[in-house]
């Protein structure tokens, strides 16, 4: 198959190209607990789906997985935003959103594996998560699905009066569907609290943004709907984190929602754990690569060294940890049980039980 070339200029003024001048992380708001509490979560959602990928290429994991490796800033920076009160909303892509907000990876790989300890009791895998405890109300694999969830989640923060937001992540792909558009409108129009999060990784599935749209800057929805936005490098995850700060308490205090466009990509296919799995109209290899060098958990790892917030010694210890931590979810989410067959009815209607 051949590589395609897509030559139209960019209007994200070099955020979708890796290869600019980057700015160094400024790491300089926060202090040591919370970008220790980064690099960590960074890491777990890293190592979680390197582990994912395993089981899907092992044939343990049965449903489709969609690995989020190289997005992982966004979900980091935008949970620092949030808490349990707020409704978390994800899709098809959402291991970040859920392991972001503290989720537990051995919840998450039970779920993928389909065991009773999933976050939904192995009755959906990877695309069906659920930590309501978290304030994460849920993903599903419909694109665009859960982004007027958000909305009513809007409206119910809004006439509870306790500056609560509702959140809703989704792919450039869901900005192609008319449900977006009707959900920042009324979302604009009722001056809810909702945040909408972008992750725009440029492709949706096999097709470049550039063939699909008539420009790669989401942000300019944002315009139209009236809605505050900005659009930023999703690879750092503390310009992610500053701009999700900002839209969210805008929106509690009643300013209404956010469009929050964070320029990322992913380094694996679409679906499952294959680099070089997409289809049609395929990415670049030397793309995918040339993004693997804005990687967003070096990047974090050299603004920390530089600024001597961590020691290289210390990186490698809670490195270790959460590779560890990984390794023994994953042993004990193997070793779990099944749903009996006959429970797979019972989630399906509220008060079923198994016969
Ligand atoms: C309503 C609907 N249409 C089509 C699909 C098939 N599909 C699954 S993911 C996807 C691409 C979504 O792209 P994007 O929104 O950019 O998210 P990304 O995969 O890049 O994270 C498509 C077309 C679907 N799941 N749901
Ligand atoms: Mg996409």
């Amino acid at each position: 198959m051949t590589d395609v070339s897509v030559t139209r200029a960019s209007d994200l003024g070099g955020l979708a190209n890796p290869a600019r001048p980057l700015s160094p992380i400024d790491v300089g708001a926060y202090d040591d607990a919370t970008l220790r509490h980064f690099l960590t979560l960074l890491f777990r959602i890293r190592f979680a789906e390197e582990k994912v990928g395993e089981l899907v290429e092992r044939g343990l994991a049965k449903a489709p997985c969609h690995l989020g490796i190289g997005q992982e800033a966004v979900a980091v920076g935008v949970s620092a935003a949030l808490n349990a009160r707020d409704r978390v909303f994800g899709g098809h892509r959402s291991h970040s959103h859920y392991l972001a907000l503290g989720g537990d990876v051995y919840k998450l790989l039970a779920e993928v594996l389909g065991k009773l300890d999933g976050t939904s009791r192995g009755m959906g895998g990877s695309m069906h998560l659920y930590g309501r405890e978290l304030g994460f109300y849920g993903s599903v694999p419909l694109v665009g699905a859960t982004i007027p969830l958000a909305v009513g989640a809007g409206i119910a923060a809004q006439m509870e009066g306790q500056g609560a937001v509702g959140v809703c992540y989704f792919g450039d792909g869901a900005t192609e569907e008319g449900v977006f558009h009707e959900s920042m409108n009324l979302a604009s129009a009722m001056r809810l609290p909702v945040l909408f999060v972008c992750e725009n990784n440029l492709f949706s599935s096999h097709l470049d943004i550039n063939l699909r749209q008539p420009s790669d800057r989401i942000g300019r929805y944002g315009d139209a709907h009236v809605v505050n936005t900005r659009s930023v490098d999703g690879n750092d995850t503390v310009a992610v984190a500053k701009a999700a700060n900002e839209l969210v308490t805008h929106a509690r205090n009643g300013g209404g929602p956010g469009l929050l466009e964070a320029v990322t990509f992913r380094h694996r296919g679409h679906v499952g754990p294959k680099e070089d799995i997409d289809v049609g109209v395929r990415r670049r290899q030397s793309d995918i690569d040339a993004w693997k060098r804005v990687d967003p958990i070096p990047r974090l790892i050299s603004a920390l060294r530089d600024a001597n917030r961590m020691t290289a010694g210390e990186i490698a210890q809670l490195e270790q940890s959460v590779r560890k931590e990984i390794d023994e979810a994953a042993t004990r989410a193997e070793a779990a049980a099944y749903p009996e067959e006959r429970a797979l009815l019972d989630l399906v209607y509220i008060g079923g039980a198994s016969k």
